[in-house]
Order: structure tokens, then C-alpha cells, then sequence
């Protein structure tokens, strides 16, 4: 068996009994890692046996050298190695990997770092547990048993790993089944269970894009050594962390259904502002109708915001946020205004109860308004491209 020193896991399969077909095409997203592709590709060399067809795609955000110094580099590599550098780095690292998974001729794709965290010496061994088992998906997983991650550096690295793990498997139990690390940033997936058009990736958590968006049902999972960076500098932080919660949130509303669950979520929450409003200018003397309605805008702007950072984050380009701003609070207005005569045509055409009536207009101006929000505040307008108007 060959040993993979690097790793720190035992292999279980011997590289040079990789079947075919098999192709593989490597997937580097690379920002500022100058110091780090020569080794990496000198490694992959090392790796990936002759009679497993390879390519390197290394997309790149750089603002140094790095794509010369793959391009040099590459000089010495038996097989091709492309550069895709990228002047809008959109969509971050997981934009990169999607632009690579996209370039991508082989039938599978492993995506890994370009700071040699991920041992290249697994790229054989994932592809060969893809084929073996059937699956369309191999993570090489920091969590699974035999596995290390001691290039995680500190402790709030490894604790925040492991929480925001915790989360989106309590978030995405059915998509994430059989996977225990989709945080994971090294993996195989078959080119063709991938839509690149569907995905919308957003900064680190690319796999979790692609299991939860491409509804991948066959997975496994090797174990495998985090390593520590090679050389360079980290690009994660808490901004990153940021992101990936707000990738989650895209991702969980995904679905209308579970967009007006948030949307009515977050109304309830708007009930504090509303009240607490209407505590205060009852508190200054002013009289509580015009207080009701001024203590209304208070709840409408809270959820107006949280609406906006949270569940249409990536809609506002639609529109102007004046534009937005003032079709939502002419929505919830029109909510309060409709309930009234809605109560009374409940009760007088249904010979319903008034209080049945009341919760029956509850329910229909939120629809109301989810949808309106949804189609007149949010949609993109039937004249634009997908670049639209200011955010
Ligand atoms: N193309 C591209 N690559 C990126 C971007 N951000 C990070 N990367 C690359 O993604 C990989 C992972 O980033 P790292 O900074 O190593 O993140 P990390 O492994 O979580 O952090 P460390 O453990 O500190 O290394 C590296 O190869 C980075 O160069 C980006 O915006 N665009
Ligand atoms: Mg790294």
C-alpha cells in the first residue's frame, strides 16, 4: 500500500487501484496564496496516478501574483492546469468553486483549498470511494472517526466550526443526512449531479450549497487529517461567520412556504417596537389614536428591516431602496385599513362570529400581504436583467 505521510490517516485503498473511467478535475479557489500552489501542484503530481485522467482548475481572486505563479508552475505538471482569475470575485470562495465546478470536463470534481489543509494525496482515494460505492458525493470529513482536525487554529475556531455544524444540521436534517461535516471545504461530487445554474453560493460554505440545493442522496464520507496551513495567510474571520448564517437563512427560505413562515415570524417580533411606541407617546400625552398610528410605523420599520437584511437580502437590487421602502409601508398600512371592512363582510356574508371574523382577516391580510410584499416590493421588474437597478 502506498502511505500518504501527509495525511495522517491511514488509507484504506491503494491509489494505484483507482478504476476507470474516473476523470478528475481539480477545483483550487485561490485568494492570495502565492506561496502555497507551487507545493500543492508538486503534490498533486505526487498524488494522482497516471492512469487517473486529471486536470487543475485553480479560479482566482487574487491581488497578488498567484495566477503567474500557477501558470509557471504548471510548466512542470504532466497534466493541464488552467487559471480562471476572476477581476469580480462574486459570490466569494463559493462563487470560485462554482465557476470551477463549471469549466470542469471530467465526470468528477474534488474541490479543495490551495494552502494544502487538504492533503492532495485523498484526491484518488475520494474519487475511488465515489465510484466503488455508487455515490454522487465523497466529503472528506474532519469530524468522521479517524479523523483530526489540529490545523483548526485555536479554540474558538474548532467551537465555532462545531456550532455553526450543529446548526445547519438541525436546519437541513434531510439534506445534510449521511454528512457530518458540511462545512467541509474538500470533497468529490460528480459532475453531473451538479446544476450550476440553480446554485447561489455565498462566501466559504460551498458544500453546503451543493447538498442542499443539488439534493444529493447518495453520499459517503472519508476521514482525514485537517492539516495546517502550508504558508500565507487566513482569509476566514468573523465576517465569514456572518456570511455563512446569512447563507443559511437564504438557503432555509428557499421555499415560499417557508419564507412566509419567517415573514410571520418576523411580524410577531414587531409587536415589541409597536407597543413599546405606543407606550412611550401614551407616556408623553399624546392622545392614543394618532399614538396607534405613529406606534404602527415603528413596527412596520422593524420589520421592514429585518425583512430586508434577513429574508429578501438578496432581492433588494430589484428596486430603489426608496422605492421598496415606501411599497412596503404603503402594504402594511393597507393592511390595517382593509381589516376592518373585511371584518364586516366576514361577519354580515358568512354569519361568522366576531371573533372567528376577526382571526379569519388576520390570516388573509397576511397572505395578502406576504404576497404583496413578495410580488410588488421584492420581484424582479418584467423589463429587467438580472444586474437591475440601484441596491
Ligand atoms: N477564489 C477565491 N478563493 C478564496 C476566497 N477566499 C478564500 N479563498 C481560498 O479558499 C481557500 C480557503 O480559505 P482559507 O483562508 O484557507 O480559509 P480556512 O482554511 O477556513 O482558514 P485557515 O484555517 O486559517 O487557513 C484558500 O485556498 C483560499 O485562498 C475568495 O474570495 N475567492
Ligand atoms: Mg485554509
Amino acid at each position: 500500500m502506498t502511505s500518504h505521510p501527509e495525511s495522517g490517516v491511514e488509507p484504506r485503498i491503494d491509489a494505484a487501484e483507482v478504476p476507470e473511467p474516473g476523470a478528475v478535475t481539480v477545483v483550487v479557489p485561490t485568494f492570495n496564496e502565492r506561496d502555497n500552489v507551487r507545493e500543492l501542484l508538486r503534490r498533486i503530481t505526487e498524488s494522482v496516478p497516471g492512469r487517473l485522467p486529471c486536470e487543475v482548475v485553480f479560479v482566482d481572486d487574487s491581488t497578488d501574483d498567484t495566477a503567474d505563479v500557477v501558470r509557471e508552475a504548471a510548466k512542470d505538471c504532466p497534466f493541464p492546469v488552467t487559471v480562471l482569475h476572476r477581476d469580480a470575485p462574486d459570490g466569494g470562495l463559493g462563487g470560485a468553486v462554482v465557476e470551477g465546478i463549471r469549466a470542469a470536463t471530467s465526470d468528477w470534481v474534488v474541490v479543495m483549498d490551495g494552502d494544502l489543509q487538504h492533503p492532495p494525496s485523498l484526491v484518488p482515494e475520494l474519487v475511488e470511494h465515489g465510484e466503488r460505492d455508487g455515490v454522487q458525493l465523497v466529503v472528506a470529513s474532519r469530524y468522521a472517526k479517524g479523523a483530526s482536525r489540529a490545523g483548526l487554529a485555536g479554540g474558538h475556531r474548532v467551537a465555532g466550526s462545531r456550532v455553526l455544524t450543529w446548526l445547519a444540521k438541525g436546519l437541513f436534517p434531510r439534506a445534510l443526512r449521511g454528512i457530518g461535516d458540511p462545512m467541509s471545504g474538500f470533497f468529490a461530487i460528480r459532475r453531473a449531479a451538479v446544476r450550476t445554474d440553480d446554485l447561489r453560493p455565498l462566501g466559504y460554505k460551498i458544500l453546503l450549497e451543493l447538498a442542499v440545493r443539488c439534493g444529493l442522496l447518495r453520499v459517503s464520507e472519508v476521514p482525514f487529517a485537517f492539516q495546517e496551513r502550508y504558508a500565507g495567510t487566513s482569509k476566514a474571520g468573523i465576517r465569514e461567520v456572518l456570511r455563512c448564517l446569512r447563507h443559511m437563512v437564504a438557503l432555509r427560505t428557499a421555499s415560499p412556504a417557508a419564507r412566509m413562515l419567517v415573514f410571520g415570524l418576523i411580524g410577531l417580533t414587531g409587536f415589541v417596537p409597536n407597543l413599546g411606541a405606543l407606550w412611550g407617546l401614551t407616556q408623553l400625552g399624546v392622545h392614543y389614536l394618532p399614538a396607534e398610528i405613529i406606534a404602527n410605523q415603528a413596527g412596520v420599520a422593524w420589520n421592514f428591516l429585518l425583512i430586508e437584511g434577513l429574508l429578501f437580502r438578496d432581492r433588494r437590487r430589484h428596486r430603489h431602496w426608496a422605492d421598496r421602502t415606501a411599497r412596503f409601508a404603503l402594504l402594511a398600512n393597507a393592511d390595517l385599513v382593509l381589516r376592518i371592512p373585511l371584518i364586516a363582510l366576514f361577519v354580515r356574508e358568512l354569519g361568522l362570529a366576531v371573533v372567528s371574523a376577526t382571526a379569519l382577516a388576520l390570516v388573509t391580510t397576511f397572505v395578502l400581504r406576504f404576497m404583496g410584499t413578495e410580488a410588488l416590493v421584492y420581484a424582479k421588474k418584467a423589463t429587467q436583467t438580472t444586474e437591475g437597478a440601484a441596491a
